[in-house]
């Protein structure tokens, strides 16, 4: 059957997942585009050949014509959007956060559960992206020995926004770090201390972190949102008998003038595209089939990553390494997840 998709929100994030699903995603129909702003909502339907748009997200979800909902709308409307989706036993496929309130992640871990089955299928795409899909492999396979340390860096052209802080480093930039280094190492974290550098002008300054995990691990993770040069997001797992380092991906090198250069994307649309297609594509086969797919993220991980946000806040306003403290994790996110990737 073909999956009747509604994107609610489009912004930046909404029109993005509104041409995957009209263009990348088989068996899928993108059905509604929902936005306050009905002309942008208009804009982003023509561009996409969406059947029809809507203003009102809640109304949106209990379409009888809407079998799943993709939530790109502002982050404060997450957890309340996953919750309704859940109330309407519609599956959603929810952009990061689920919520910066690891509170807010609890309500709706409580709905999901009493609803008796998995609904919520977060979109922390590095999952799907290659180069972190070879790092597990690599470390499953005991290529590297036992994972030591993985360093991470994750570098932004600029700030997203005037007001951007050191603090929105941590609860906006770095929980991909926070989720794909735990999805790597297959761990979890039990301390963080975070860092500033000075910088000579009033931009905000990169933040670098250091966690350990319940395995004695360590994770650094720089985030610098004014990196000026180019979107660059690598990293490097060091085991005891080997390592393993994401390359910055450029499909092309240019050689002249006794010189060789290759080009950085602007911003994770481009070096992540392939990675939210295939994010979207195991979406839409867990709305077909009911299976969760195996590597996705779900409420868990967005409660896993608004705790260690909300310790790495503390950590950088107090200067003092600061316990990650989780409640255990519920049986129902602890069974395996479905087949395939
Ligand atoms: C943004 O919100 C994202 O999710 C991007 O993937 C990330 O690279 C960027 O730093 C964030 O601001």
């Amino acid at each position: 059957m073909s999956i009747r998709i509604a994107v609610i929100g489009a912004g930046l994030m909404g029109a993005d997942h509104a041409k995957i699903v009209a263009e990348d995603i088989p068996g899928a129909t993108l059905q509604v585009i929902c936005d306050m702003d009905a002309a942008r909502a208009k804009s982003i339907a023509d561009a996409c050949g969406a059947k029809d748009t809507d203003s009102d997200p809640e109304g949106v979800i209990t379409r009888a014509d809407v079998d799943a909902v993709i939530v790109a709308s502002p982050d404060f409307t997450h957890a309340p959007l996953s919750k309704a989706c859940i109330a309407a036993g519609k599956r959603v496929m929810c952009e990061k956060p689920l919520s910066q309130s690891s509170a807010e992640c609890l309500e709706v871990m409580e709905a999901e559960q009493a609803a008796g089955a998995r609904h919520v299928m977060l979109g922390f795409m590095r999952r799907y992206d290659q180069s972190y899909v070879e790092m597990r492999a690599a470390l499953a396979k005991g290529d590297l020995g036992r994972a030591l340390m993985m360093h991470n860096f994750h570098r932004n052209v600029e700030t997203p926004a005037a007001d951007f802080t050191g603090a929105m480093a941590i609860t906006n930039s770095a929980p991909h770090e926070f989720d794909v280094a735990r999805h790597v190492l297959g761990t979890e974290y039990t301390s963080i201390t975070a860092h500033q550098p000075r910088r000579s002008d009033d931009r905000v300054a990169p933040v670098v972190m250091v966690l350990e995990t319940t395995d004695g691990q360590l994770v650094t993770i720089e985030i610098n949102n004014n990196a000026a040069y180019g979107y660059d997001v690598r990293a490097e797992l060091v085991g005891e008998d080997g390592s393993i380092a994401i390359n910055n991906v450029a499909y092309t090198r240019t050689d002249s003038r006794l010189s060789s250069s290759t080009r950085y994307d602007a911003d994770w649309r481009g070096r992540y595209h392939e990675a939210y297609v295939r994010q979207n594509r195991a979406f839409a086969a867990f709305v077909q089939t009911g299976h969760f797919p195996a590597i996705a993220s779900d409420c868990w991980d967005g409660y896993c990553a608004a705790v260690v946000a909300e310790t790495g806040v503390t950590a950088l306003r107090s200067g003092m390494k600061q316990t990650v403290e989780m409640i255990a994790q519920p049986a129902f996110y602890a069974t395996p997840k479905g087949i395939g990737a």
